[in-house]
C-alpha cells in the first residue's frame, strides 16, 4: 500500500466515524495522521520497517497498529467492521460541497440515498425539500454542489504542490553533483492557485545521471516516463512530476519556454516572428538556420527587445503589450510587506498564544502583528465578547511592554451576521487598533441578500478590511453568489481594503479580482489569516495572488509602516 492509499483509507475511516456521530476528536485524529502520511517524504513502509511509526506527527499507538494491520495482512479489520455500519455511498456524499455527515446521515437515513447520483437524482424530483430540516433551498444548494463536482478536476492546491516542489529540488541538488541549476517551471512557477502537475527543470552536461538520480530520490514512487529529455514519475503522495534537463547554454530558452503559459509563449513567439527568428525551447533561430542561445531566461525576452517579465504575470492578459510600453508593474515583493493584518490566538480558535504568534510575526522581520479572534456570535469558534476583548487587550498591552521594535496590534475577525448586521457595537470597535470584517455563516444566501451584508460592513467606518471576500474554499467550496464587482467599487469609495487570503485552500481574493479591485482604486491587504504560528509562513502564497493581480507595493495596505497604518485607521474614522 502507498502513503496515498493508507491517507485514503484513515480519512474514509474518518469520515465514517463522523457520520456516526462519534467523538470529535476521534474523527480529527484520524484526519490528522492521514495529513501527515501524506506529508511524508518517504515510503511509510521505511517507519514501519524500523518501527518508527509513533514518530510521525499524530501517530499514536492505536493508528499506529492499525497502519501495522494493513501493512502485515493488506486489510483492516475495524474498517471492515465499520463499513458494515456505513455503506461506502454514504460516505462519498461528503464530496458534494456543502453536504457534511449531519447531512449526509440524513439522507442515507430517511430516503435510503447511497450515491451522488441517488442524491441528485432526488434533489432533481424535488423530494430532498420535503425531508425534515433541509427545505427548497438546501435542496438548490445540494444540486448546485453536484454540478460543481462534475466540473471539479484534480489540480492541486499551490501550497500543497511548492513543499514538495522544493524538498525534491533539494534532493537533486544536495544527491547530484551533475545538477548545475534546477527550479520549478509550469504554473507552478507562475504561482496558479492550483496546478495540474509539478514541473522541475535541471540545466546539466550529463542528463542520464540527473535522470538516475532523479528516479532514485526517496518520494518517488514509480516512473511513469523515462527520456533523456524528459522524465515523468508519480510520488508516494500520489503527485505526479516532470522533470526537464538541458544544456546549460539552453537553460534561459527552456525556461521561459516551460514556464508558459501556453497563451503567453504565443505572444511571445509572434514577436519574435516579426523579427524573423523562430523561438522553441531550445533557443532562437535565424533564417540562416544559425542560432541565438539563451543561458539566462533574460537573453529571451532581451533579445525581442523585452524587458524581463514576471512569471506570475504570464497569462497573456495584457504583459506583453506592458513590456513593449515599459508600463509592466514594479510587483509588491516579500521585502515590502512590513507587518500582518490578520491571525488567530488561544484566545479564540488559535492554537498559540499571543506571545507565541508575536515572536513568530518578530521572527519574520515584521513591525506589528494585528490579533484578530473571532468575535461572539462565531460560537464554534469561541469567539470573544467584549469584555473578554478587554482582558485580552490588558495582556497585549503587558506584552508590548517588552518590545521597542516590534507591536502587536489588538484587532477583531468581526463576524457579519446573517442579517446583514455587525457582531459588535461602534464603542466597541471604537477601541481596538484594527477590524477585519468577515462572513462565516449562511454563505449560501442569494446575492441581493449577501452582497448587503458585506455593503453594510464596509460602510462601517471602522470596519479597515473585508476578509476572504468570496468565502471560496478550492476545491471544497465554491464562492459565494456575493456581487464582487460593487463590493469592489464600495471598497474604493469608502478606502475599505479587501483582504487576499494567504491559506492555500482560499486565496480570496483571486488574481482576476485583485486586477479589478486595482482598477478601480481599492487596496487591497495580504494577510495570512493564521491560527498557529507557522501559519504566518503562508503569505507567500497571498503575496504571489496579489502578484498575479498585478499588485504593485502602494496598492497593498500592509507595506504601510505601523505609524501609516495608524494614521490610516485615525483618518478613515475621521
Ligand atoms: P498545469 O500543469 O495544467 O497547471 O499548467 P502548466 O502551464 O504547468 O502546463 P504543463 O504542465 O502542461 O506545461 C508546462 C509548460 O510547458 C506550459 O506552461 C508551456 C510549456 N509547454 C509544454 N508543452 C507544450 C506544448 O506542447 N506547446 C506549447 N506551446 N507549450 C508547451
Ligand atoms: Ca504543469
Ligand atoms: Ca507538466
Ligand atoms: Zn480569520
Amino acid at each position: 500500500m502507498t502513503n496515498r492509499e493508507i491517507t485514503d483509507l484513515l480519512r474514509r475511516i474518518g469520515d465514517m466515524l463522523d457520520i456516526l456521530g462519534e467523538n470529535r476528536f476521534k474523527v480529527l485524529a484520524y484526519r490528522r495522521a492521514a495529513d501527515n502520511i501524506l506529508n511524508l517524504s518517504q515510503d511509510i513502509r521505511s517507519y514501519w520497517q524500523a518501527g518508527t511509526l509513533q514518530q510521525i506527527p499524530g501517530i499514536g499507538q492505536a493508528i499506529a497498529q492499525k497502519i501495522d494491520e494493513l501493512l502485515t495482512t493488506g486489510h483492516l479489520e475495524y474498517y471492515e467492521r465499520l463499513q458494515d455500519q456505513v455503506p461506502p455511498g454514504v460516505v462519498s456524499l461528503l464530496e458534494i460541497p456543502d453536504v457534511g455527515p449531519r447531512t449526509a446521515k440524513l439522507l442515507w437515513e430517511k430516503m435510503g440515498l447511497q450515491s451522488v447520483s441517488e442524491v441528485e437524482e432526488a434533489a432533481r424530483s424535488g423530494q430532498l425539500r420535503q425531508l425534515p430540516g433541509l427545505g427548497a433551498r438546501s435542496e438548490a444548494k445540494i444540486l448546485a454542489g453536484i454540478e460543481a463536482l462534475h466540473r471539479r478536476s484534480d489540480r492541486i492546491p499551490l501550497g500543497s504542490a511548492w513543499p514538495v516542489a522544493a524538498s525534491l529540488l533539494a534532493g537533486l541538488q544536495t544527491g547530484c553533483p551533475e545538477v548545475l541549476q534546477a527550479t520549478v517551471a509550469g504554473s507552478l512557477r507562475r504561482m496558479c492557485a492550483t496546478v495540474g502537475d509539478i514541473d522541475l527543470l535541471a540545466a546539466s552536461e550529463a542528463p542520464a545521471a540527473v535522470m538516475r538520480a532523479f528516479a532514485d530520490l526517496p518520494q518517488v514512487a514509480e516512473v511513469v516516463l523515462s527520456g533523456l529529455t524528459k522524465t515523468t514519475v508519480r510520488l508516494h503522495n500520489g503527485l505526479q512530476v516532470d522533470l526537464r534537463v538541458l544544456a546549460p547554454e539552453r537553460w534561459g530558452a527552456a525556461l521561459q519556454y516551460f514556464t508558459g503559459s501556453r497563451a503567453h509563449n504565443v505572444r511571445v513567439r509572434e514577436i519574435a516572428q516579426r523579427q524573423k527568428l523562430s523561438l522553441s525551447e531550445y533557443g532562437f533561430k535565424r533564417p540562416d538556420g544559425s542560432e541565438i542561445l539563451c543561458p539566462e531566461e533574460t537573453d529571451v525576452y532581451a533579445t525581442l527587445g523585452l524587458p524581463w517579465i514576471a512569471p506570475e504575470l504570464r497569462e497573456d492578459r495584457g504583459e506583453i503589450q506592458a513590456a513593449l510600453d515599459s508600463t509592466l508593474p514594479r510587483l509588491v515583493e516579500g521585502d515590502d510587506i512590513r507587518g500582518d493584518l490578520h491571525a488567530h490566538s488561544d484566545w479564540s480558535d488559535g492554537a498559540g498564544t499571543l506571545a507565541e504568534m508575536a515572536e513568530a510575526a518578530r521572527a519574520r522581520g515584521y513591525d506589528y502583528l494585528v490579533i484578530s479572534d473571532h468575535t461572539q456570535s462565531l460560537a464554534v469558534a469561541h469567539g470573544l465578547t467584549p469584555e473578554r476583548l478587554r482582558a485580552q487587550r490588558a495582556e497585549i498591552d503587558a506584552l508590548n511592554e517588552q518590545w521597542d521594535d516590534f507591536c502587536l496590534l489588538q484587532g477583531c475577525e468581526l463576524e457579519i451576521k446573517a442579517d446583514g448586521t455587525l457582531d459588535f457595537e461602534d464603542e466597541v470597535l471604537a477601541e481596538l487598533d484594527f477590524v477585519v470584517a468577515s462572513v462565516h455563516t449562511s454563505l449560501r444566501q442569494e446575492q441581493e441578500q449577501i452582497t448587503r451584508r458585506v455593503l453594510n460592513a464596509i460602510h462601517n467606518p471602522y470596519v479597515d478590511v473585508i476578509g476572504h471576500p468570496s468565502g471560496r474554499i478550492l476545491g471544497q467550496r465554491e464562492e459565494s453568489a456575493v456581487d464582487l464587482e460593487a463590493v469592489i467599487r464600495a471598497a474604493a469609495e469608502t478606502g475599505t481594503a479587501l483582504e487576499v487570503n494567504s491559506i492555500p485552500s482560499r486565496l480570496d481574493l483571486d488574481d482576476v479580482h485583485v486586477r479589478r479591485a486595482l482598477e478601480l482604486g481599492a487596496q487591497v491587504a495580504i494577510n495570512s489569516d493564521a491560527h498557529h504560528p507557522g501559519g504566518l509562513n503562508s503569505l507567500p502564497y497571498g503575496l504571489a495572488t496579489a502578484r498575479r493581480g498585478w499588485a504593485t507595493a502602494p496598492d497593498v495596505l500592509n507595506t504601510m509602516t505601523l505609524d501609516e497604518i495608524r494614521a490610516w485607521r485615525q483618518a478613515r474614522i475621521g
